[in-house]
This record gives C-alpha cells, sequence and structure tokens, in this order.
C-alpha cells in the first residue's frame, strides 16, 4: 500500500455516521474519498461536501451523498491533503489549485485531518513556492506587488495558457524561501488588493495523519 493511501485509509476511520464531512482534493484525498465511497457502499450514512469540480466528480461516481452548502450550517470533519506542513500544523496547500475552496471549507469544519506521506512534513514551510489566488483584473500590479513583500512569484501555467482556477482565477506561485513567521506573512498577504487567499492555512488543521516509508504511520 502507498504512504499516501495508508494515510488516508487511517484518517477515514475517524468518519462516523451521521455526520457532514468535507472531501478534500489531491492525490492523497482521491484514496479517503475512494475509502469513503466503499464504507458508503457497505451502509455508512453521511452527507458530504466537496472542495473541487474533480473530488465532486469523483464523489459522485463513487456513490457518496453531496449536500448543498445552504442545507447545513457547517461540517463535522474535513479530510484533505497538504503540500508541506510543520509541527505546529502550519500548511501550505494549493499545489492543486483549490486553496479557496479548501479553506472555506476548512473553515467550516470543526475538525480538519490533514493526510500526508512523510516527505510533506517539514521543520519550517517554504520549500514548496506558497500558491497565491489572485483576481485575473489587473494582476501584474498583484504580482509586484506580491515581488515587494519579497516573494519570486511565478504565475501558474497550464500547457501554454494561464491557469485558471475553478474560481475563475490566476495562481502565483511564491517562493518566499523558508517562513519563519506564518501567521504574519498570512496576514500581510490578504492586505494585498487583488489577492483573493494564499495557501498557508493557520490554527485550521487539528490533526494530521502521516504515512512513513516503513509502513509506519504517525499522528502530528
Ligand atoms: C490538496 O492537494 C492541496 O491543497 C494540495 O495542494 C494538494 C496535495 O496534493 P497531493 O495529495 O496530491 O500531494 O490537498
Amino acid at each position: 500500500m502507498n504512504l499516501k493511501q495508508l494515510a488516508a485509509e487511517k484518517a477515514v476511520e475517524y468518519v462516523k455516521d451521521g455526520m457532514h464531512v468535507g472531501l478534500g482534493t489531491g492525490s492523497t484525498a482521491y484514496w479517503a474519498i475512494l475509502k469513503i465511497g466503499e464504507r458508503v457502499r457497505e451502509g455508512l450514512s453521511i452527507q458530504a461536501v466537496a472542495t473541487s469540480k474533480a473530488s465532486e466528480k469523483l464523489a459522485k461516481e463513487q456513490g457518496i451523498p453531496l449536500i448543498p452548502f445552504d442545507r447545513i450550517q457547517g461540517l463535522d470533519l474535513t479530510i484533505d491533503g497538504a503540500d508541506e506542513l510543520d509541527r505546529g500544523l502550519h500548511l501550505i496547500k494549493g499545489g492543486g489549485g483549490a486553496l479557496l475552496r479548501e479553506k472555506i471549507v476548512a473553515f467550516h469544519s470543526k475538525e480538519l485531518i490533514i493526510i500526508a506521506d512523510e516527505s510533506k512534513l517539514v521543520d519550517k514551510l517554504g520549500t514548496f513556492p506558497l500558491p497565491v489566488e489572485l483576481v485575473p483584473f489587473a494582476y501584474e500590479w498583484t504580482m509586484a506587488s506580491l515581488e515587494r513583500l519579497g516573494a519570486k512569484p511565478m504565475l501558474r501555467t497550464d500547457d501554454e495558457s494561464i491557469y485558471v482556477t475553478d474560481n475563475g482565477n490566476y495562481i502565483a506561485d511564491c517562493r518566499f524561501g523558508e517562513i519563519d513567521n506564518p501567521n504574519e506573512l498570512h496576514q500581510r498577504l490578504l492586505h494585498l488588493p487583488g489577492v483573493v487567499d494564499n495557501g498557508l492555512f493557520i490554527g485550521l488543521a487539528t490533526r494530521a495523519v502521516i504515512g512513513h516509508s516503513d509502513g509506519s504511520m504517525s499522528v502530528v
């Protein structure tokens, strides 16, 4: 079993009957959605929301019941991946492009369990470039503001075209070097006009399940 699958299947043990569950995005969350689908087919009764069009499609294929946002106040549990996490459960997310939806869903979840293989666990965030979601209007100026904050921003592309998120926005992948104070950087980014949100998740994750190469798992 691969490490992502190991962590994902462990996290799915926290899903209980009657819960409202957030479904993450990415190749680790993929395994969680598959496992939840299996449990639903065995009789688990849950209702879910998805953090991306891709995860919504997969959930439907798996027979997981989806519930509209206006029918519930929030979620009991969300299971999602990350690009980097530290032992204080600060995260970088958004490599898969779904950071805004993931953050909205995480914010409204009582629990956010992060699933990852051990390569994602770092002492300090910042090796993975921080995804920042931008409105397309005057994005060149917003990129220049990011540079003034100390980043080396790269506009994300998909083949030859600018990558567009599920929300119709662009993403700048920003190298800041080691991030000493994730909370401060998060706040400074949120104050830039044109920035919709960024991939730093602070105070949102409640637990992380990490799969290790020796086949063991740890919970942070
Ligand atoms: C989502 O998928 C994202 O926030 C993160 O960018 C990515 C992690 O991808 P993977 O699980 O494929 O490594 O969780």
